[in-house]
């Protein structure tokens, strides 16, 4: 396997099991050489919790940026996951000129909603500036809810294909080469990812095990990452990760007391297997 350096730009919640205490542990699990760009710290994530702490870094990200390009630092992938602040876009884009290797390619977890709601530190601006951000991605992660609010379509928990087929299609016409979205559900107990990449779109179903576990759309983003990283198609990865993300909810699920992530470090070994990198 050739050795990559992945640059992930989203928030430490220092408790919460999500953005980089997930994504770190996973993408180095996957055999990748994993760079961080905290954009925000938490005492804690946001759903579910109250009274966190935020320290915004987005005053920060200049200074780090213009130094790796004085180091001459470049990164085989971009994995960006929940920001900071509107503003912050802006300098990820930068990020996305300046630091990226040849044949980079820039992944966009738009990170910003769930369950039909926008999480409590968004608004329609950063919506807008999120659609810029999109614009620039080589694959596209949303949930469903991310996706309408992306483009301006009516939230549903019931659809069919051609519902969701449109909602890809038009993630497309932002500017997104590849979208991978998460959570597509046709049938009770099932649920499943549905890519639509340049030229085909496929779907991978799987039993629903839950009715939504937090911290699961970090999980499922950076397996697909590491898969991804690792060689795989996208449909290829697009399914490993969502076996991985189904593992770490049985594990879970019937524990009251763990509401707020789910347990993804016990079944790492699962996904090393699945990578074939034992
Ligand atoms: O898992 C997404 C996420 C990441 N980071 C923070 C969050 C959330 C979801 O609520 O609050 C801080």
């Amino acid at each position: 396997m050739s050795y990559k350096k992945i640059l992930t730009v989203q928030d430490i919640s220092c408790v919460g099991q999500c953005s980089l205490t997930v994504a770190l542990p996973i993408l180095s699990a996957c055999g990748m050489e994993t760079c961080i760009l905290p954009s925000a710290v938490l005492s804690t994530h946001t759903a579910g919790f109250s009274g966190f702490t935020f320290r915004d870094l987005t005053d920060d990200i200049p200074a780090i940026s213009s130094h790796w390009q004085k180091e001459n630092i470049k990164f085989d992938s971009i994995y960006t996951g929940y920001l900071g602040s509107t503003k912050q876009i802006d300098y990820v884009k930068d990020l996305f000129s300046n630091v990226s290797a040849d044949k980079c390619i820039k992944i966009v977890d738009p990170a910003m909603a769930d369950n039909g709601k926008l999480y409590p530190a968004f608004d329609e601006t950063y919506v807008e500036a999120m659609k810029t951000l999109c614009a620039e991605a080589d694959i596209l992660l949303p949930n469903i809810t991310e996706a309408c609010f992306l483009t301006g379509t009516e939230y549903k928990t019931e659809y069919d294909q051609t519902y969701i087929k449109k909602l890809t299609e038009k993630l497309k016409a932002l500017g997104a080469k590849t979208v991978v979205l998460t959570g597509v559900s046709f049938k009770e107990g099932k649920t499943g990812i549905y890519v639509n990449e340049e030229k085909n779109s496929n779907y991978y179903e799987h039993d629903k095990v839950s009715n939504g576990c937090h911290g699961t759309g970090d999980v499922y983003a950076s397996a697909f990452v590491g898969a991804l990283m690792n060689d795989k198609t996208i449909f290829e990865a697009a399914k490993i990760a969502a076996d991985y993300t189904v593992k770490c909810i049985e594990i879970t699920q019937n524990d009251p007391t763990h509401w707020y992530g789910v347990k993804f470090e016990a079944v790492l070994p699962t996904l090393i297997k699945m990578l074939n990198l034992n």
